[in-house]
């Protein structure tokens, strides 16, 4: 599958930036293009040229808002992201327009923090805008959620999330969604490092994406999945996991005649991994709630066979037992098993209505507060009546 990926804001660029990275990796380790072209938008002008993989013209790192902003951001006032990214539409519009490969390409990615303004903001506006002007290619959103620590000490945080979750649901064909939370449970350490963060985030999209575009019969499994099966799948809300287990190296056919257990050690490798994906996915959420979902084994050819498969196949369907589910078989290197899992048109997120009904309670407060400030600039103002002005 080809994406179009676009990130908004600090965060959704450093994103993007990775699939980017992605994407130089698929091409250089696999001969593939699993991203036709990346672009990063942002009112911080000192964001934009911090990133490493996306093209440093102007036409693929672009700056909106530098009137209005200064190059500075938009201080997580998300009213404020969503007016300029509906002035400089157009900027953005011409710049995935002129992208050489855009007809090759299955989706569009937006990607972006629901907590800060500039990304927040703009997401849903342009989401909307370029599914009005490219009704063929759905468009999906992948929207990073903030840490605990965020949430607890600044409001705003809680009440972005809220807007942009509620803004881009009606117009996205699908979002996915990451906690930034979830990838520091396992190594306190790396919330400091957003880099190993992103790494992380953008890690389960590899397989997923390159399944589909591998063009030499040895990496072509029994059931390949592609683009059109991912589309089939994905719908709504979403959340992405990935899970993988070593296998022994089997050195001989000897050796692999005389490993009576291998085939239960199979199993029992592939539904680890899986549990892996599972307990990693990206928004914690009961997969229960999942009317779609999908999963890719990657493994090298020897070690897969229909068994496997099938068990698999058994082991998602009592976890997820609504959802359709979709597969597909990757024949890759040796040494390692993997899995990745994506659960999709979930009917209920905690998360998400968590931010919903805080925000709904924030809303008097941050009114109150909007209306306490105009107060007092009035007071000021009036004060100020009797004073000749110089303008
Ligand atoms: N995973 C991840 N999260 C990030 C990154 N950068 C920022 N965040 C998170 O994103 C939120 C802040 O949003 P930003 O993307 O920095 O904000 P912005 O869209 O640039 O908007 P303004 O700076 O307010 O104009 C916080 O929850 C951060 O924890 C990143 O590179 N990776
Ligand atoms: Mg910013």
């Amino acid at each position: 599958m080809k994406l179009v990926v676009i990130g908004f804001g600090q965060c959704g660029s450093r994103v993007a930036d990775e699939f980017a990275q992605l994407n130089r990796r698929a091409r250089s380790y696999r001969g593939i293009e699993i991203v036709t072209g990346a672009f990063a938008v942002n009112t911080d002008a000192a964001d934009l040229s911090g990133l490493y993989s996306i093209r440093a013209d102007y036409q693929h790192r672009i700056l909106i808002g530098g009137r209005k902003t200064g190059g500075h951001g938009v201080g997580k006032i998300n009213e404020l992201g969503a007016e300029i990214a509906r002035e400089d539409s157009d900027k953005i519009i011409d710049a995935i327009r002129s992208a050489k490969r855009l007809f090759e390409s299955d989706a569009f990615l937006l990607i972006a923090s629901s907590a800060g303004g500039t990304g927040s903001g703009s997401i849903p506006i342009m989401t909307q805008l370029i599914k009005e002007r490219y009704g063929d290619k759905p468009v999906y959103n992948l929207i990073v959620l903030p840490f605990e620590h965020e949430e607890q000490t600044e409001e705003r945080t809680i009440y972005n999330s809220a807007v942009c979750l509620k803004s881009v649901n009606p117009v996205a064909d699908a979002i996915i969604l990451v906690d930034n939370q979830r990838y520091i449970r396992k190594d306190y350490s790396i919330r400091n490092n957003i880099a190993q963060i992103n790494a992380l985030i953008v890690e389960p999209f590899y397989n997923l994406l390159c399944a589909g575009e591998e063009k030499k019969s040895k990496h072509i499994g029994a059931k390949m999945l592609d683009a059109g099966d991912i589309i089939q799948t994905l719908t709504g809300w979403t959340v992405i996991g990935y899970g993988k287990s070593p296998l022994p190296l089997i050195r001989s056919p000897f050796e692999q005649r005389r490993n009576f257990r291998k085939k239960s050690t199979e199993t029992h490798k592939g539904i680890q991994a899986m549990d892996e994906a599972i307990s990693e996915l990206s928004l914690k959420c009961n997969p229960k709630d999942a009317n779609r979902a999908l999963y890719l084994l990657a493994a090298p050819a020897k070690e897969m066979n229909m068994d496997l498969i099938k068990e698999l196949g058994d082991y998602l369907r009592d976890l997820a037992p609504k959802a359709l589910i979709r597969t597909g078989d990757y024949p890759r290197r040796r040494g390692v098993l993997d899995v990745t899992v994506i659960l999709s048109e979930l009917d209920s997120v905690e998360k998400v209505r968590d931010y919903y009904s805080k925000s709904t309670s924030l809303i008097s407060g941050i009114k109150e507060r909007q209306k306490e400030i105009k107060d007092k600039l009035k007071k000021i103002e009036t004060a100020s009546k009797d004073i000749p002005s110089l303008l």
